[in-house]
């Protein structure tokens, strides 16, 4: 028997970008483990990926291309050739573009956050179509066009560091779920002697472990951050030097914070006093203390209408109590943009001929449904799925649905499994897992650049996208010499190492090493430097106002609340939040037995208070509706979830539920304020027992 171990790179959506070791024993993957060496992984994984040979060797992967041969969504399939299939997608999409390229979508989002498998060779071929582009907004851009007014990019604090902090406010996270790598130095921040405070409106695994759990209402961050701006301020619990030497605009912002007593806030947030006016002593007087303090954001905040506004206001603390002078104080959301990733060397943006609509991810439900018109454009004709489940994740779902069932819509999908998405598919084609196929990753929680090694061959007939996507630019003519370059090739161009902080990017070298990290200052920040246009932290932003928006942290209510739309709350009195569920990884995994079974069924967690009117008790069925949909789920009665909120931890397979359905039957299409972002924790619903 030969045995190997094999260098590779978590794929999944997340912020911990794990490094593995892959043991393959006669071509087989036999084990997944973390890498020990690897200073963020060390050598700890998720319950996920630590099962990732279960998802790769699952008996029901797609294994062949496949025709429909029953209705859309039924998920009747027959096996044909590669030749068939590719030849069937040429002439449809051939035929297409010839009359309205833009008729054509790509719809793709993090199934793999890889470079290559993500959006490389697809993204050449969509160009070279003249196909219309999509937003791929779904996720992260409210907080990220927030984040980037205030402080220039998303750029923060190293994860390395926050062990070393004396306070952690998580602020709208889950990392114990979400983001374990964070949490483990979260833990060692603790034992030695660390305040951890959560802000959150769910009593989440997370929140249950902290000294302290805030839970104010859905949407109202910004309100919390203007009321401890007020008190930070009225006693005088600020850095001077700092916010005079590394900062723009503070008169203003001390004129907003001024409206935001901290009586207001707590009315606006639906918490206590104490705990607006405890929450900013706690922070700015360790601050005074000389005491590193420090910030995780997360997604959490961000998917309601004022998401960007809160991110931005967020953003601003550092910089007004000088957290930013140590390395482990300040404020992190997102690593991402310390990478000089050569996006457009992947993905040719070149290629495109002339310019060509957007469409949205988060509203594909309606615009599927849309005719063509000056305004919109012409109808879509054919989507391509790849790296995502729009029936499962994308909300309004009954809308998402009628626009994948339509008779003259062509649909391909690539997947590692007949998802919910797939189901609708006219062709459905197999694709490689990241033990199957070669990847470079940037991280959106750490500073490393990650190589992922094919360590297994692929199975059955499955391909990588890229060599689909090859395939198919072959087959519609396409001879520009980019189409034919090697993953490798690809990969060889992830970063820019002419960059400062990718000095000596050498694709061979990563690959063997597995991992490395990017030149960065432990603190960034310490003394200014700020990548936005003034060089400071903007507290006034001149491009907020440009784009359109208060230049000043300001609060933007939700779009549905109790206290911002009385009207609908008479008919759906209870906010709903959907966020993940710690065995499953968006719809990921959903399918792996071990972890469904883990967590069970679908769930609404919610408070006794609102169960007794309506006379549910734990453990029945029950119904969460609204004017766009229903879905039913199991109901614990629990204080977890404060009064007038139900939590339903997601993302279900639909076909997966007793009902057919999931959680995105409620969610609105409705945009943030900032970034086209979705608003999936902006809904108002009603629950009632379900009929039996
Ligand atoms: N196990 C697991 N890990 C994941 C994922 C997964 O599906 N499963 N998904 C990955 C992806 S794609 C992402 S984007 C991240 C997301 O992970 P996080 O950044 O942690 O964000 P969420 O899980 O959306 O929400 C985190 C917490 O925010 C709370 N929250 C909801 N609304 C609000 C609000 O208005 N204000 C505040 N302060 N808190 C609020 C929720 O109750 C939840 O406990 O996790 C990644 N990691
Ligand atoms: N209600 C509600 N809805 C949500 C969220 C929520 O918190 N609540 N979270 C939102 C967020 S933050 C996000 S990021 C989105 C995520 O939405 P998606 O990015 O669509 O994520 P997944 O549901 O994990 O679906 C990814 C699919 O890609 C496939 N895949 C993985 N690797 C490959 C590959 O190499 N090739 C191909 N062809 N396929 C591959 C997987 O099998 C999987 O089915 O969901 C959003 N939807
Ligand atoms: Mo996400």
């Amino acid at each position: 028997m030969t045995t190997t171990q094999v260098r590779a790179a978590c794929p999944h959506d997340c912020p911990d970008t794990c490094a593995l070791l892959i043991t393959v024993e006669d071509g087989v993957a036999t084990e997944v483990r973390g890498d020990p060496d690897h200073p963020t992984t060390a050598g700890v994984l998720c319950t996920k990926v630590a099962r990732y040979t279960e998802r790769t060797y699952h008996p029901e992967r797609l294994l062949y291309p496949m025709r429909r041969v029953g209705r859309k969504g039924e998920g009747k399939f027959e096996r044909i050739s590669w030749d068939q299939a590719l030849a069937e997608i040429a002439a449809r999409l051939g035929g297409i573009a010839a009359r309205a390229p833009q008729a054509i979508l790509p719809y793709s989002y993090c199934g793999t956050m890889g470079l290559v498998q993500g959006e490389s060779m697809s993204s050449r071929f969509f160009n070279q179509l003249g196909a219309s582009q999509l937003d791929r907004t779904i996720c992260a851009m409210a907080g990220f066009v927030g984040y980037t007014y205030t402080i220039g990019a998303t750029i923060g604090t190293d994860l390395e560091q926050f062990q070393d902090s004396k306070l952690i406010i998580i602020w709208g996270g889950n990392p114990i779920a979400s983001n374990l790598h964070f949490w483990m130095r979260a833990q060692e921040a603790k034992r030695r002697g660390a305040k951890l405070i959560a802000i959150d409106p769910y009593r989440s695994l997370t929140a249950e472990k902290c000294q302290q759990h805030i839970a104010l209402l859905p949407g109202t961050d910004a309100a919390l951050a203007l009321g401890m701006m007020h008190v930070l301020i009225r006693e005088n619990l600020l850095d001077e030097d700092y916010i005079a030497r590394h900062t723009l605009g503070f008169p203003q912002l001390k004129a907003r914070a001024a409206e935001w007593t901290p009586e207001r806030a707590a009315q606006t947030c639906g918490i206590t006093v104490d705990e607006v006016v405890g929450l900013a002593r706690d922070y700015g007087q360790a601050a005074q203390r000389g005491e590193p303090v420090a910030i995780r954001v997360n997604y959490g905040v961000q998917r309601v209408r004022g998401g960007g506004m809160s991110v931005r206001t967020i953003a601003c603390l550092p910089a007004l109590v000088g957290a930013w002078r140590h390395a482990a104080g300040g404020i992190q959301l997102s690593s991402s943009g310390s990478f000089p990733a050569n996006r457009a060397a992947l993905q040719r943006p070149d290629l495109l001929k002339q310019p060509v609509r957007t469409i949205n991810m988060t509203t594909i439900g309606d615009d599927l449904l849309k005719d063509g018109s000056p305004e919109f454009g012409p109808k879509i004709e054919a989507v391509i799925v790849y790296n995502a489940n729009p029936l499962a994740i994308a909300p309004d779902s009954a809308k998402v649905m009628q626009g994948f069932q339509r008779e003259d819509l062509f649909t391909v999908v690539l997947e590692h499994f007949q998802t919910d998405s797939a189901d609708y598919a006219d062709i459905l084609l197999p694709a490689t897992t990241q033990l199957e196929h070669v990847d470079a990753h940037l991280a959106y929680g750490h500073l490393y650049m990650m190589a992922n090694n094919a360590a297994i061959a692929p199975l059955g007939e499955a391909k990588p996208n890229t060599e689909i996507f090859r395939l198919l630019a072959a087959r519609m003519g396409f001879d520009d010499p980019c189409f034919g370059q090697s993953d490798d090739q690809l990969a060889a161009q992830a970063f820019d190492g002419r960059d400062a902080r990718a000095l000596h990017f050498d694709w061979d070298a990563l690959k063997r090493r597995g991992w490395q990290k990017l030149n960065m200052p432990d603190a960034p920040f310490a003394a200014g430097g700020f990548p936005t246009p003034s060089g400071k932290c903007e507290f006034y932003s001149a491009t907020m106002l440009a784009d359109g928006y208060d230049p000043v942290p300001t609060y933007i209510p939700p779009y549905e609340s109790v206290a911002t739309n009385p009207e609908l709350a008479l008919k759906y009195p209870l906010a709903m939040i959907s966020p993940p569920a710690r065995n499953f990884l968006n719809s990921s995994f959903v399918n792996v037995k071990s972890l469904r079974s883990a967590e069970g069924e679908p769930h609404l967690d919610i408070h006794p208070a609102d169960c007794a009117p309506r006379g549910i008790v734990d453990g029945e069925m029950v119904r969460i509706f609204n004017d766009r949909g229903s879905f039913v789920a199991r109901a614990r009665v629990t204080p977890k979830a404060r009064a007038g909120l139900v939590v339903g931890l997601s993302v279900w397979w639909k076909k997966l539920a007793s009902d057919g359905k999931n959680a995105n039957e409620v969610t609105s299409q409705r945009l943030t304020d900032m970034g086209r972002a979705p608003t999936f924790y902006d809904t108002l619903v009603q629950v009632e027992k379900a009929a039996p």
